[in-house]
């Protein structure tokens, strides 16, 4: 097995939590390496594209969250061996990282009326359209997982983005509106929260 460290900022969330997860889930020993936000000026030059989650693995750099969280599913016995269930792991995986994309600048809008604007502009439009997109294709895939009928890490990388929207910390963004609107894909985050590995693993962290 080589030997990993995966570096990322010091919170359960963002695009490094589904790597730990999968990693911790399918016991694949690593470093993990978390940082405050504050350290990260200092280390940004440091990293290949000035940005986290990266993956040294036996030394090497590795970037890109969904590239590594398909390598920690491959290792973990989370990721499909056939092409087509693949495909369907990579489709959520990468659906989730198209909306996360359009959420995050609004994590840093300084003006609140701003902020407002941008996240009201969310709810009303792009968080429907990629909440029902995945409920769809949820349903098609048999309303259980989203590849193979088992579960995988696009299981892992859905369900962190739901958890987020459940939060209440996207202030403007309702609560409910992942129950309110895709009861399927809510039915999908209690089974995933459920997992004897997720349990345990969060029962970990609350403890650390
Ligand atoms: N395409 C990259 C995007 C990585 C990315 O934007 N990471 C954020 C944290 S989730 C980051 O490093 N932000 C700090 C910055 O850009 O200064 C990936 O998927 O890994």
């Amino acid at each position: 097995m080589p030997k990993l460290k995966l570096t990322y900022f010091a919170f359960d969330g963002g695009r490094g939590e589904p790597i730990r997860l999968a990693l911790a889930c399918g016991k694949i020993p690593f470093e993990d390496h978390r940082f405050p936000p504050s350290d990260w000026p200092t280390m940004k030059d440091q990293t290949p594209l000035h940005q986290v989650p990266v993956m040294e693995v036996d030394g090497k750099v590795i970037t890109q969250s969904n590239t590594l969280l398909r390598y920690a599913g491959k290792l973990a016995g989370l990721y499909p061996n056939d092409p087509l269930e693949a495909a369907h792991c990579d489709e959520a995986m990468e659906t989730i990282e198209d909306i996360v994309t359009k959420i995050v600048p609004t994590m840093f809008m300084q003006d609140e009326e701003e902020k407002r604007r941008a996240r009201e502009a969310l709810a009303a439009g792009p968080i429907p359209l990629y909440l029902r997109r995945l409920e769809t294709m949820l349903k098609e895939r048999g309303g259980k997982y989203f590849a193979g009928d088992r579960l995988s890490v696009a299981d892992f990388k859905v369900f962190l983005w739901t958890r987020h929207l459940q939060s209440g910390q996207l202030d403007h963004i309702p609560k409910d509106i992942v129950q309110r609107l895709t009861p399927t894909l809510t039915e999908h985050f209690k089974r995933i929260s459920a997992v004897p590995e997720i349990v345990d693993y969060y029962k970990k962290r609350a403890a650390a």
